[in-house]
């Protein structure tokens, strides 16, 4: 069993791993995440992972108290202590604990968390029916508010929607932006293949720009595969030929159906299955 928790260079059991409840992160939402696999004992596209989060905390004025290498070590190293051969890892860097009060002036000693557990995925069956999607009414953040693109401990946009996705008995939901085009789903990012071209929103959808997302652009070029960023509304998905979800938990997961509209002919594409084998050899011959 998975039972230690890394804290600022320290291994916690994980009954013993506590944050102050004074941590901004817990009070404001106030730090960056990142999830990242482990497959056969390898942390997967670590380095990726490590260049986002500093980015995320960059783009929130939080200094991460280490250096990209010595946080990449300490994933390992947890990976490792807990004996993970196939799991997840959850990176937390909250501001830290301080005073009542947004100033982050306030506050001091960022916690830098390290949890690796196992992961729970998505049913085995949905990659060979593939998913039923529904639109949101949530839309995803105005990226003039809070930019998609920053992978923050506030989730609650995101989690509003997974609540309309739970209520409609699907296990994803289509988000939005402001301007009524797809931007992404609340944890996965949206592909389409139209006319044998594989099209995805760009980062100016507001999205946040998913490792998984960029693997999949790179594997489909090197496979011939023409990749294109192009803004979409719903009608482009629904008159689509195939389309699918990528994400760290989700990989390369088929979408048959938006809101009760079949997508192709209402089964997985040839381009989704492909692109889901060319993924999992990726993860297996790291
Ligand atoms: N969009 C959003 C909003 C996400 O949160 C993705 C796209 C896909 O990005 P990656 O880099 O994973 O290809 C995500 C990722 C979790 C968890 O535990 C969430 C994500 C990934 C892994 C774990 O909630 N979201």
């Amino acid at each position: 069993m998975p039972n230690q928790v890394y804290i600022n260079g320290q291994l916690f059991a994980k009954e013993d791993a506590k944050v102050s409840v004074y941590d901004h992160g817990l009070l404001y939402g106030d730090g960056v995440f990142e999830g990242i696999r482990v497959y056969g004992g390898k942390v997967f596209l670590l380095e990726e992972h490590i260049e986002r989060v500093y980015e995320s905390a960059k783009a929130i004025r939080l200094e991460i108290p280490m250096s990209p290498e010595e946080l990449s070590k300490a994933t390992e190293d947890t990976v490792r202590a807990n004996d993970i051969r196939d799991g997840y890892v959850r990176l937390v860097i909250t501001r830290g604990a301080g005073s009542l009060g947004l100033d982050i002036r306030r506050t001091s000693n960022p916690q830098v968390i390290i949890i690796a557990d196992t992961i729970s995925l998505y049913p085995k069956e949905l990659y060979e029916d593939g998913l039923q999607l529904v639109t949101a009414s949530t839309i995803r953040n105005h990226p003039g508010a809070l930019s998609p693109r920053i992978k923050s401990l506030n989730y609650l946009n995101n989690i509003l929607a997974k609540i309309e996705a739970t209520d409609a008995g699907t296990i994803e939901a289509l988000m939005l932006n402001h301007k009524g085009e797809v931007a992404e789903c609340t944890g996965d990012n949206i592909f389409i293949v139209k006319r044998g071209i594989l099209l995805t929103p760009p980062k100016s959808a507001g999205i946040l720009e998913g490792v998984t997302r960029n693997t999949v652009m790179e594997l489909a070029r090197k496979a011939g595969i023409a990749v294109e960023e192009a803004e979409m509304t719903r009608h482009d998905i629904f008159v689509a030929d195939e389309c699918f979800l990528t994400g760290t938990a989700a990989e390369v997961i088929p979408v048959v159906s938006l809101d009760g509209r079949a997508i192709g002919n209402g089964e997985p594409g040839p381009t989704t299955r492909k692109l889901l084998k060319l993924f999992r050899e990726s993860t297996e011959s790291v």
